[in-house]
C-alpha cells in the first residue's frame, strides 16, 4: 500500500482563514495537566516521607527497574564514576567532546558577561553594586523513555559547571538491570557531577527537591521530562517546605519554519520531521512567504517520502496530522504569526535570513539560513537546547549560564551620600508611617552633624 497520503501536514492559507481559525492554530495540541497533578502527589509524598525507601519502591514500580528490588542496589552513583560504567565508542566520545567544547565556549562567554561588575553611583556618595554567585546545589533531570538523551546531560551540566555550582546531581531513569547509558555517565564525569541518581519520573524530582539519605537536596531543578516530571517540578516549586526553584516550564518540542521560494523543500521537510519525531505531541509548523500551492505540495511530498524511510515512521504517521503549513503573502504576515506562536525553535529559510532577526519578538532559539538545521543546536553548535515551549518564549528564556546563578546587590553610602539621600528617605518613611525606618536615618544624620562628618 502507498502510505504517502498518511504522512501529510494540513495546509491553510492566511487569506482564507478567519481570526478564530488563526487563534486556534496558535494553540498547541497539549492535553490538560490537572489529573496528572493528582497522580503525582502520592509519589512526591512517598519520597518526602520515606526518603530512599520511598524512592526505591518508586524506581521498582515506575522505572520498572528489577535490580532495585534488592536493597543492596545503590540508588545513587558517586563521583569519581567507575571507568567501566563510562565506556563508550571512540567515535561517540569524540563527538561528545566536540559538543562539550562548543557548549562550554558559548556558555563561558555568558559567564564573562555575568561577572562584569555593575557599579553605579546613583547620587554623590551613594554607590550601588550587583554581584553574581552560583546556585550551590543543582538537580539536573535527564529524560529516558522513548530515547536516551545524553545531549540533555550536556546542555544542563555544562552551564552548571561553567557557573561554578558546587554540588551537581544528575537524575536519569535506569534500565531494568539498573544500568545507566555509559554516555550519560561519561558526561556526568565531564561536567563534574558528584551524584548520579538512578531514578526517573516524578520520584526523581521529589528526591532532588527534598533530598534523601543518599540524594543531596537541590536548590534548583532543571531539565525537560514527560508530563509527570513537569507536574512534579511544578508541584515541588509551589511547596514552601521544599524551597526549590525550577527552570522553564517544559512541554512537547516544537519548531516553526519560515520559508520563501529560495528554500529547498527537501531541507524544509527534514527539519519538520526532525522535530516531529520527538513524540506524538510534538508540533512542526511551516509558514511560507509568497509560495504557490505547487511549492507547498513539494514540501508535503518530501515529508511523505522522507518520513516513510525514517526509523520513527510510526510516530511520524500519527503526529504529522497535528502539524500544519500556513501560506502567507509577505514577510510581515509571516513574522506576525511566528511572534504570536512564540516557537521553541525558529528556522529562517529566507533570502535575507540574518537581517530578519530584528523582526523576531518571541522565540527560544533561532536557526539562521539554509545550513543551520535544528539538530546542530540540539547537539553541538554551542547554544542550549533546553528552551521554552508551548508559547512560553513570550516570557521565558532558555536555559543559560545565568539560570545557574543568582544575584545580590549592595549599597554603600558615605556621610555625604546619606546627607544627600537621607532627607528623601525620611519623607517616604513618613508616608508609610514607619517611624523606625525614619529614625534609622535621622539618628545617623544627627550624628553626622554632631561630629562634623
Ligand atoms: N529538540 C529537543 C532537544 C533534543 N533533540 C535532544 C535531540 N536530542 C528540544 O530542544
Ligand atoms: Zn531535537
Amino acid at each position: 500500500m502507498d502510505g504517502a497520503s498518511e504522512y501529510r501536514c494540513p495546509v491553510y492559507s492566511s487569506s482564507s482563514i478567519d481570526a478564530a481559525k488563526r487563534a486556534e492554530l496558535l494553540v498547541r495540541p497539549v492535553k490538560s495537566s490537572a489529573d496528572i497533578l493528582a497522580l503525582v502527589s502520592p509519589i512526591l509524598d512517598a519520597v518526602r516521607n520515606d526518603g530512599d525507601k520511598g524512592l526505591r519502591s518508586c524506581v521498582v514500580k515506575f522505572d520498572r527497574c528489577v535490580a532495585a528490588e534488592n536493597d543492596d542496589f545503590p540508588l545513587t552513583l558517586k563521583a569519581p564514576f567507575p571507568a567501566e560504567l563510562a565506556k563508550i565508542d571512540p567515535k561517540v566520545k569524540e563527538a561528545i567532546d566536540v559538543a562539550y567544547s562548543n557548549i562550554k565556549a558559548f556558555h563561558s562567554a555568558q559567564m564573562e558577561r555575568e561577572l562584569e561588575p555593575i557599579r553605579v553611583e546613583t547620587m554623590p556618595g551613594v554607590v550601588c553594586q550587583r554581584f553574581a554567585r552560583p546556585i550551590g546545589s543543582v538537580g539536573l533531570y535527564v529524560p529516558g523513555g522513548t530515547a536516551v538523551l545524553p545531549s540533555t546531560a550536556l546542555m544542563l551540566g555544562v552551564p552548571a559547571q561553567v557557573a561554578g555550582c558546587k554540588n551537581i546531581t544528575l537524575a536519569t531513569p535506569p534500565r531494568p538491570d539498573g544500568s545507566i547509558s555509559p554516555e550519560i555517565i561519561y558526561i556526568a564525569g565531564l561536567v563534574g557531577a558528584q551524584t548520579v541518581v538512578r531514578a526517573g519520573g516524578a520520584h526523581a524530582i521529589a528526591a532532588m527537591a527534598y533530598g534523601t539519605e543518599t540524594v543531596p537536596k537541590a536548590d534548583k531543578l532543571y531539565g525537560p521530562g514527560n508530563q509527570f516530571v513537569t507536574a512534579a517540578k511544578m508541584s515541588v516549586a509551589m511547596d514552601s517546605g521544599a524551597r526549590v526553584a525550577i527552570d522553564v516550564p517544559a512541554g512537547p518540542s516544537e519548531v516553526l519554519v519560515i520559508a520563501d521560494k529560495t528554500a529547498d523543500p527537501a531541507l524544509v521537510a527534514s527539519d519538520l520531521l526532525g522535530q516531529q519525531e520527538h513524540g506524538l505531541d510534538s508540533q512542526s509548523v511551516l509558514v511560507t512567504i509568497d509560495c504557490d500551492d505547487a511549492y507547498v505540495e513539494a514540501v508535503n511530498a518530501a515529508v511523505a517520502e522522507q518520513a516513510q524511510a525514517l526509523p520513527r515512521a510510526e510516530i511520524l504517521r500519527k503526529s504529522l496530522s497535528q502539524s500544519f503549513i500556513l501560506q502567507t503573502k509577505n514577510v510581515e504576515e509571516a513574522f506576525a504569526f511566528s511572534n504570536d506562536y512564540a516557537p521553541e525553535h525558529l528556522l529562517l529559510y529566507i533570502e535575507k535570513a540574518a537581517e530578519s532577526i530584528e523582526l523576531i519578538e518571541n522565540a527560544g532559539s533561532v536557526f539562521v539560513g539554509p545550513w543551520s538545521p535544528v539538530a546542530c543546536g540540539d547537539y553541538a553548535s554551542g547554544t542550549n537546547h533546553t528552551l521554552p515551549t508551548v508559547g512560553y518564549a513570550k516570557q521565558y528564556s532558555g536555559v543559560s549560564t545565568s539560570s545557574f546563578l543568582k544575584h545580590f546587590t549592595s549599597q554603600e553610602l558615605s556621610p555625604a551620600g546619606l546627607k544627600n539621600l537621607g532627607p528623601y528617605v525620611e519623607v517616604l518613611a513618613d508616608v508609610e508611617q514607619l517611624g523606625a525606618h525614619k529614625a534609622s536615618v535621622s539618628l545617623r544624620l544627627d550624628k553626622i552633624a554632631r561630629e562634623g562628618l
